[in-house]
Order: structure tokens, then C-alpha cells, then sequence
């Protein structure tokens, strides 16, 4: 079994440090071993206390996992001595693969200042070039920098500064900051983002113990360091609004799903508004061209796209008139694929994007789509291109492929029927909408799953009958969730 090893403080009231992590990483299912490398006595209020461990003891403590066995992860808090950071780094140096995330406790929220500079010194200059991740807080940021970190533009610049000290990655928590939208930042050498936090009514103690023993947990199963920090923050958040809502006075921690917080490359302000909704997409098939598109309107699809793919440039603008016009008379929700200034133009109900095509979007676009009152559907493969596409708070999210299709060229394997239970949650109140390889068959379960769209093209269009497989679609719907068109 895959372990995650915690080394960090002791707290008596079990709400921050290592009992934080344990809390943390058995909700997300990981295994645990706890490393005491301080204790305290600390409270809501004050830090009374906060003694390093002789380094005999944590040797003997690390060697005792050890000799069992190898973590998956290891996750480091409050270590205030600069012995135990030279014990660390030797004892690292047997383990070079091994992901390492430190969450430096520099201070506690509570306002003890558990070091001196000369312990930041040893962090910087013992640890840091074989740290995965560093989550400091904005506080902790400056102590390490020695400048103020009170805008956007300082903390990328704080966040590539930490780097070039050697970090593999930084994760610099907003949460501090005086902005309405607590967001962190995540810069790892790639593509930075942001993550988009809410606020709530209450402080918690343990927090970033939580984020970064999450982020540790996440990493141990297997996901990539960009995945475990994304799907980490949505942990995060909804143990804070679970708790908040009620009126917890520590952190309640849970298993189950959770929605993924939004993510943006350019900002961590939330999108001001979302795009207009609409009805269940219902049975949603996708059509190349307006003579397709006539067809299954009159055979009484609700939702249709228009994907042209190698149409002429000159035949692009009078087809999408022609699809909004038809569509519009008739009450079908008609999504146009890419070519959303066209969309806006012809009036369109909808458009629908891919992960390239929002790489294209600047942010007035995005509010010029929302002022013509357009709808938004996105396309999404992974944690974090759905934690994106949420930033936008789009009309739908489709998730894809369920299963093998030979009608897009793919960079992702097939997802299968199970991971449409995951996304629906992911998704939070966002309607889900599953595509690729879709038969008839597994509309029962991709319903029961929690999709209120299935999206096709070939298991219609290749029909030796189309009209009469829309119907058995149809009915499949009816028969589940009642008539698509509500
Ligand atoms: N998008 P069929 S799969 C257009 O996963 C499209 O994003 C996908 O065609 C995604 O029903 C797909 O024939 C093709 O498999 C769906």
C-alpha cells in the first residue's frame, strides 16, 4: 500500500499540524505515518510552546518507518531546528524520487513566530533545492524574500524568485491577502495558474496544513504534482464551506466528492458573472452541416451542435444563419462549435469550445459572448481542464471520451462510464455533459451516473435509420428522466 509520510508539529488540540494531516489525507483515502518533529502547545488564541524533538528522536522515528518501507509522499510542517533540517536532507538523499512538500511554519495564524531568521536561512539553503512544492503563505513569502508581496504582479514575481532558489515548484496561498477573492498561486516552470478560492464567514486553525497534506495525499495515489494542487484546493474549499456552514468551530473533514475550484492562467479574480443556463441538454447529438442539422431538428432533438469541420470559409456564415434561424422557430437549443463571433453575430443560442479555442479568448471576449447573452459549453478531459472551464461558469461542461471514438483526434484515453459519478461532482451545480463512443445502451447508466446530456455523432449518423434512432434516444430519455425537453 502506497503511504504518506507526515513530519511536522504536534498540536494538543489535534486541529493543526500532523493530526491536520492525518485528518487530511484519511478522508482522501491515503495511508498514513505521522513524524513528530516539534511539539506545542498552542491554541485558538496563543502559542505557548514550540520545542524541537533532539534529533536522536526523529532519527529514531524515521528510521523505524524505514526500515518497513518506502513512502509515496513526504510532507513537511513546523521544523524550528536547523539540526533536524541537515538530519532531513541527509536522510532524503536515499530516497531521490520521492515527492517532498513543505508547508514552512514560519508563523502560526494565531500570531507566534515560531523562527528566527537564521531558520528561514537553513530552510533556503538545506531544503529548498530538493523540495517538489513549497506552499507559503503571503506572510511567509515576504519573510523569505525580504520585499512586500501585496498584488498580482508581486506574487508571480515572488512565486518565480522562489524558484530560482532551486524549488521544483511553489505554491504561493492568497488566503492572507486583503483581495475579496482569496487566490493561489501555482508556478511550477510550465504554465502558471490560478486557483480561485471563496471566503468564509469564520477562521479556520490548520489550513495549510490541510491544503498541503491534501496536495501530499493526492500525489501518493498517483496524480501528477499540477493534478494533486488543483484537485487539493477543491478539497480544501469545501471543507471550509461544509465547515463554515455549520458553524464548526475546526475544520470537519469528510470523504466523498467535492467540486474542483475554479482555475485561470491569466487572474485570480472570480468571473464576475456566470453565462446564462438552459434547459436539461437532453439528448444532444452533433451534426457537420445544415442539411444533417434539418433533419434531426424535424425528428425532434432538443439540443443540437454544429461542428464544421472543412467547410469553406464563405459557406461558414450563411450555414450558422440558416442552423440559428431554423433552430430558433422551432425551440431547439442550438450550440455553434468555434466560431463563437459568428455565434454572436447570427444571435446564436450557443457556442461550444474546446480547450484551444479558450486559449484564443481574451477576457472581453468572454463579456462580449455574456452581453449577447450566448450560452457556453465547454469541452474538458482532465482535472484541469474542467477546474478551468468552472473559472468560467459556463452553461455545461461536456467530459470526454467515455469511451473510444473515431470521430476527434484524441491526446486523452478513454474515461470510461465510472468517471461521469467523478466529473458530475467535480462539476458542483455545472450540468454534465457525456460524449464519445456513446451507444443507446449506456444512456440508462450515463443518466443514473448524473449526465443531463449524452452528446453522439456516429451511433446516429452512421444509422442505417437516423430519424428513427433519434426516437429510440428519445424515449430512452423519456423513460429515465421524463421528456428531454423540459
Ligand atoms: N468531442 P462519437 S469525443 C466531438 O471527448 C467529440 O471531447 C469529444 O463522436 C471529446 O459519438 C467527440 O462518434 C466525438 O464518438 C464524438
Amino acid at each position: 500500500m502506497k503511504t504518506l509520510w507526515t513530519l511536522g508539529g504536534h498540536d494538543p488540540n489535534a486541529v493543526a499540524g500532523v493530526q491536520a494531516d492525518l485528518l487530511t489525507a484519511r478522508a482522501l483515502g491515503v495511508m498514513t505515518r505521522t513524524l513528530i518533529g516539534s511539539f506545542t502547545a498552542q491554541s485558538d488564541r496563543r502559542v505557548s510552546l514550540s520545542e524541537p524533538v533532539p534529533k536522536p528522536w526523529l532519527k529514531a522515528q524515521w528510521q523505524t518507518l524505514r526500515d518497513q518501507e518506502k513512502p509515496a509522499a513526504i510532507k513537511l510542517g513546523l521544523l524550528n531546528h536547523r539540526e533536524l533540517l541537515v538530519f532531513l536532507r541527509e536522510a532524503l538523499v536515499e530516497m531521490p524520487d520521492v515527492p517532498v512538500i513543505a508547508d514552512p511554519v514560519f508563523a502560526s495564524s494565531s500570531g507566534h513566530n515560531f523562527s528566527r531568521d537564521t531558520l528561514v536561512t537553513a530552510w533556503r539553503e538545506l531544503l529548498f533545492s530538493r523540495l517538489t512544492l513549497l506552499t507559503p503563505n503571503i506572510p511567509e513569502t515576504e519573510q523569505l524574500l525580504g520585499y512586500r508581496v501585496d498584488d498580482p504582479e508581486t506574487v508571480v514575481r515572488a512565486a518565480a524568485d522562489l524558484r530560482s532558489w532551486g524549488l521544483g515548484a511553489v505554491l504561493i496561498k492568497g488566503g492572507h491577502a486583503r483581495a475579496a477573492t482569496p487566490a493561489d498561486y501555482f508556478d511550477d516552470g510550465q504554465r502558471p495558474f490560478w486557483l480561485i478560492g471563496k471566503r468564509v464567514n469564520r477562521d479556520y486553525r490548520g489550513t495549510g496544513c490541510t491544503l498541503a497534506a491534501a496536495i501530499s495525499a493526492q500525489l501518493s495515489k498517483g496524480l501528477s504534482l499540477r493534478e494533486a494542487v488543483i484537485t487539493a484546493h477543491g478539497f480544501l474549499q469545501s471543507t471550509l464551506a461544509r465547515s463554515a456552514a455549520a458553524q464548526a468551530p475546526y475544520l470537519q473533514y469528510e470523504s466523498g466528492p467535492f467540486p474542483l475550484s475554479g482555475l485561470s492562467y491569466h487572474s485570480g479574480e472570480a468571473q464576475a458573472q456566470p453565462f446564462p443556463s438552459m434547459a436539461r441538454p437532453g439528448f444532444y447529438p452533433i451534426v457537420p452541416d445544415v442539411t444533417w442539422l434539418k433533419r434531426l431538428v424535424d425528428a425532434g432533438v432538443p439540443s443540437l451542435q454544429l461542428r464544421m469541420k472543412d467547410v469553406p470559409a464563405e459557406l461558414i456564415l450563411k450555414s450558422i444563419r440558416e442552423a440559428v434561424d431554423y433552430c430558433r422557430e422551432r425551440g431547439v437549443q442550438l450550440f455553434i462549435n468555434d466560431y463563437w463571433e459568428l455565434a454572436v453575430e447570427c444571435h446564436a443560442f450557443g457556442v461550444h469550445l474546446g480547450q484551444e479555442d479558450l486559449d484564443q479568448l481574451a477576457p472581453r471576449d468572454i463579456r462580449t459572448m455574456q452581453k449577447n447573452g450566448l450560452r457556453l459549453g465547454i469541452s474538458t478531459h482532465s482535472y484541469e481542464e474542467v477546474a478551468r472551464a468552472i473559472a468560467l461558469r459556463p452553461s455545461y461542461i461536456a467530459l470526454g471520451p467515455i469511451f473510444p471514438t473515431t470521430c476527434k483526434s484524441m491526446t486523452f484515453g478513454p474515461q470510461g462510464m465510472e468517471r461521469v459519478k467523478e466529473w458530475k461532482a467535480l462539476c458542483g451545480d455545472i450540468p454534465l455533459v457525456a460524449i464519445g463512443g456513446l451507444k443507446l445502451e449506456h444512456a440508462p447508466t450515463l443518466l443514473d451516473y448524473g449526465a443531463s446530456g449524452l452528446s453522439v455523432i456516429s451511433d446516429v449518423l452512421s444509422h442505417v435509420n437516423p430519424e428513427a434512432r433519434v426516437r429510440d434516444w428519445l424515449n430512452a430519455f423519456a423513460t429515465h428522466v421524463g421528456p428531454c425537453s423540459t
